[in-house]
């Protein structure tokens, strides 16, 4: 081959591996973030049960062992069948029975036509909770009409049922997501956390500092202060950002466990459309936090049955 147009080819393949590595999503990814030590998460813990809760156990659970639980879960669980003879209530709800837990969660996930997927959740989702010492409880908010998703209208859904049951911590959790640390206590802390910072997805790489998406969690007090999240997010993208907008305005700064104990397993799942106006409504997330939320939430319960494993609340939006 000629000399020159050796070169050219060289020079091409050096100028593709270049802009790869400028446009590559991961880019801005951070391999480290700021991050609660774990020997202060105790501390930054928000400890507090749910109103009219009572447990007959005579010693409180301590949770030393549970932050300092070293193992990781397989994910091979969600193939198992649940095990007859469990302890947990219809709708969803466990509380450990030999010490009194000091925390209540609403597990809320908002969902639609993944069955398969939900089923795998559910059993997964229950082992690693049970083992935390906590008191919880598993709220499906289905989406049963044909519009396009609105995952934060969901969620707005399921922790205004979850407040009005008691609970003084919303856990907002997709249905795709399985934390694989039992470290990963799913507790409130103090501050807004953000859960799901080190996904396998994104090769277990936080791809944004103020990503907020995936699996979060909020005292009821800040998810109130702050109106809830925007309703008008129809189609994929953009709510969690609108979130963290929210966030800021409230002077609610969001904290992290460490990559290692925030360690996430995706379950692979189709592609949804982008929505397109995302950008245009982000744009406007701030003059909106006071009109559009919780206080203006508007929707049709269609029903609400109690599974064996989960609350279901069926939703018209
Ligand atoms: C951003 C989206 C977020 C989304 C995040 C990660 O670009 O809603 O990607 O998405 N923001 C906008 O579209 C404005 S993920 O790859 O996890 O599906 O959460």
């Amino acid at each position: 081959m000629h000399y020159s147009c050796q070169k050219r080819i060289i020079y091409c393949v050096l100028a593709i591996i270049v802009l790869f590595i400028l446009l590559h999503p991961n880019l801005n990814a951070r391999r480290t973030y700021e991050f609660i030590d774990k020997a202060d998460i105790p501390v930054n813990l928000y400890v507090k049960i749910s109103e009219n809760f009572t447990s007959s156990a005579l010693i409180q659970c301590d949770y030393h062992d549970v932050l300092y639980d070293d193992t990781s879960l397989s994910i091979s669980i969600i193939d198992e069948d649940f095990s007859e003879g469990h302890k947990i209530k219809d709708g969803g709800e466990y509380c450990p029975t030999d010490c009194k837990p000091k925390f209540s969660s609403a597990i809320i996930v908002p969902y639609r036509d993944r069955a398969e997927q939900l089923r795998g959740f559910l059993v997964y989702m229950h082992m690693f909770l049970q083992q935390q010492n906590i008191h919880y409880r598993i709220y499906i908010i289905e989406q049963v009409d044909s519009n396009p998703f609105n995952r934060a209208k969901l969620l707005n859904i399921g922790a205004l049922t979850a407040i009005r049951a008691g609970y003084p911590c919303l856990i907002f959790h997709d249905v795709d997501l399985l934390p694989l640390k039992p470290a990963n206590l799913y507790a409130c802390t103090k501050c807004p956390r953000h859960l799901s910072s080190s996904i396998n997805k994104f090769r277990f790489v936080l791809p944004y500092l103020n990503l907020y998406g995936g699996a979060i969690a909020m005292t009821t007090e800040q998810y109130k202060l702050i109106n809830g999240m925007s309703n008008r997010y129809y189609g994929w993208g953009g709510e969690d950002d609108d979130l963290y907008a929210r966030l800021e305005i409230a002077k609610l700064k969001l904290c992290r466990f460490e990559p290692q104990t925030s360690k996430y397993h995706m379950l692979p799942h189709k592609t949804h459309p982008k929505r397109l106006r995302r950008q245009h409504l982000l744009k406007f997330a701030r003059t909106r936090i006071h009109k559009d939320g919780l206080n203006s939430l508007q929707y049709t319960e269609v029903a609400t049955v109690l599974h064996p494993l989960f609350t279901h609340i069926m939703v018209d939006l």
